[in-house]
């Protein structure tokens, strides 16, 4: 690794001895005067960081994230969804293009493509974070089976991502079930000792994300294998706490926890019971082509 470095550096220095035409002391190779090639990423890019859905908590976090890093002065974050998001990044790639994107684990954009994270050094876009649990008040003494499937209900990262892969050539309900059959170990835990009910109704809200697409289904199918009737609502994460916190929906397994729905969350935490992480691992940042060189969000240019 430390050979190949020192390898390219020479080319590097090499090239641009070349280009330059002369050996003339000052002159840098490109990739080592990191003012002038980042400057240059600011404007190639227009000032533009591609974003996703106005109601993600990922939007919120990116608007902030803007906001308090001063060198991001005249940047934009072009809100759209998620869709054109990965199609713009599509494009850029095939391209070999720079662009910047808001992004996050698990998705298969990162399988898809080479891409890295930026660091965030005032970690506006929070940190590693968890996927929780919450569930209406009253939930326990109204539905007890449901409750205490859905209190231990865990999962890992490699499980999510295997169902969202899965899901890119079946539905998400097929996906969970295949899981579900090649997991019945753990889906066993979540279920022992808890007796079927009869048709008994049961609402989950969760977010349209292909992440909670997964975690849903799963839950959906565990659920309905206990008699459960089932109804999965996808909504924006704000409309999915006040669901919860208003008692119109029973459960949810979407939010994003601490930072990416922290606003939401805050506002309505004392009208929801928090039955913790269902999942640990998930990140948010803003998201590059490995090809770009640039490693931190500090490292952008304001606009002039
Ligand atoms: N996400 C994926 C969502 C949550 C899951 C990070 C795009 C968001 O609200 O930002």
């Amino acid at each position: 690794m430390r050979k190949l470095k020192s390898l390219s550096v020479t080319l590097g220095v090499a090239i641009s001895l070349l280009l330059t035409g002369c050996g003339n002391e000052d002159s840098k190779p490109n990739n080592e005067n990191s003012s002038e090639n980042t400057a240059s990423i600011g404007e190639q890019v227009e000032y533009k960081i591609i974003g996703i859905e106005p109601g993600a908590g990922l939007t919120e976090l990116s608007r902030n994230t803007l906001e308090e890093y001063e060198n991001l002065k005249g940047w934009e974050l072009i809100e759209s969804s998620t869709a054109g998001m990965l199609v713009s990044l599509k494009q850029a790639i095939d391209n070999k293009e720079p662009i910047i994107i808001t992004g996050w684990t698990p998705h298969w954009k990162f399988t898809a493509h080479d891409l890295k994270f930026l660091e965030d050094p005032k970690g506006t876009l929070g940190g590693v974070e968890n996927i929780n649990t919450l569930v209406r008040k009253g939930l326990e003494n109204d539905l007890p089976e449901a409750y205490t499937v859905l209190d231990r209900f865990y999962w890992e990262p490699e499980d999510m991502e295997a169902v969202m892969y899965d899901a890119q050539n079946v539905s998400f309900e097929e996906a969970a079930m295949k899981w579900i059959e090649e997991n019945r170990d753990r889906v066993n835990e979540w279920t022992e000792g808890i007796n079927k009910v009869d048709g008994k109704e049961i609402e989950i809200v969760s977010t349209p994300w292909d992440t909670e697409r997964a975690s849903s289904s799963v839950i959906e199918a565990v659920l309905e294998e206990l008699g459960y009737v089932v109804k999965v609502t996808p909504v924006d994460p704000a409309i999915m706490f006040q669901a919860i916190a208003t008692g119109k929906a029973d459960a949810t397994v979407a939010p994003w926890l601490p930072s990416t729905h922290q606003s939401f969350y805050e506002k309505l935490k004392e009208d929801i019971v928090d039955l913790g992480e269902n999942l640990k691992g998930t990140k948010n940042g803003f998201v590059v082509p490995e090809y770009m060189n640039i490693d931190s969000i500090e490292d952008l240019q304001p606009k002039e």
